[in-house]
């Protein structure tokens, strides 16, 4: 896909997932420059940022997307000639790629490790980290059950369901006002994460600070699953995370409500830092508040900009 037309699957959500979406704009950038032609380094330079502002503007929320154009467009500055640019770019784009893949597969391992045999999980929404530290623990013999919710708007708690029992896993469907009932039933509570700022709050769904106030009401250990790329080196800076609001067709059908009625469809929420157990990273499980010294690890010193 191009870059044109994966922004638009992204807005539409045809691409969806923090991961996911990190890997499609990646992967657009490094299909532009194998396919492109241009007649000199300024012209590829002005249209590779163009390129990097209409991703960026695909998605607001998860920084995921940020950083794996950052992490593709590293080191173009210093290109002297399209050629040397052209491979940085897809070099870049395919290491990006590869490294997102095995980090959710580390994730995969480490996180299963924290699921205990006969061990009952709720999770939330649809995030491929997450779900695949429960497939992992399925596939290891552990014998788990797994409780997700719908997840609405989008209900891409339906992906999950399905997901899970395509694999055999034993998985019953909630709606998300039932987390507080379901919640005496759980062990532990495993999600995703779209950005994980610098004071270890963790941006997910709409509805992921619902569920940890209830793990935390009920003692249940409440467990984040994110690549590195997920960390905001922004948010050190102040910068604050902008809420995704989508369309009020995702919530009501034309004509249903009085045209004085107002909508709100914020789709992401934060959950702060005290009420998450651990984070489930590539290079292990950290605590919320080791967020900083990850972020200087990975992208080194960290400049204010
Ligand atoms: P992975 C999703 O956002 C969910 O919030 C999910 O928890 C998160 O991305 C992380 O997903 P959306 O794109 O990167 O469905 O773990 O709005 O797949």
């Amino acid at each position: 896909m191009n870059v044109d037309e994966t922004a638009d699957a992204i807005k539409r959500m045809d691409i969806r997932g923090a991961g996911r979406i990190a890997r499609a704009a990646a992967e657009a950038i490094g299909n532009t420059a194998r396919t492109q032609e241009w007649k000199d380094i300024d012209v590829l330079r002005k249209d590779i940022l163009t390129a990097r502002k209409k991703l960026l503007d695909s998605r607001p929320t998860a920084v995921s997307l940020f950083n794996a154009i950052r992490y593709t467009l590293k080191g173009m500055d210093k290109c002297k000639n399209v050629k040397e640019a052209k491979e940085l770019l897809i070099r870049n784009s395919e290491d990006f790629v590869k490294a997102s893949n095995e980090a959710v597969a580390k994730i995969g391992i480490i996180g299963s490790r924290r699921i205990k045999d006969g061990s009952v999980i709720l999770t939330h929404c649809n995030s491929s980290a997450a779900l695949e530290c429960i497939k992992v623990a399925h596939r290891n013999g552990k014998k788990i059950k797994v409780y997700a919710t719908e997840s609405r708007p989008w209900r891409q708690g339906i992906l999950t369901v399905n997901e899970l029992a395509k694999e055999g896993i034993d998985v019953t469907l909630i709606i998300d006002g039932a987390v507080r009932s379901v919640m005496k039933k759980i062990d532990i509570v495993i999600v995703g994460s779209d950005t994980i700022t610098s004071n270890g709050t963790v941006i997910n769904k709409i509805g992921t600070s619902q569920l940890a106030l209830a793990a935390n009401e009920a003692r249940v250990p409440f467990v984040v699953c994110g690549e590195t790329y997920k960390i905001s080196s922004q948010t050190l800076f102040g910068d604050t995370v902008t809420i995704e609001e989508r369309e009020t067709s995702e919530i009501v059908r034309d004509g249903e409500l009085r045209s004085s009625v107002k909508i709100f469809n914020p789709v992401f929420d934060s959950t702060p830092a005290k009420y998450i157990d651990g984070i489930v990273t590539e290079i292990g499980i950290v605590s919320p508040g080791s967020v900083y010294e990850i972020m200087v690890r990975r992208f080194g010193e960290i400049e204010f900009n």
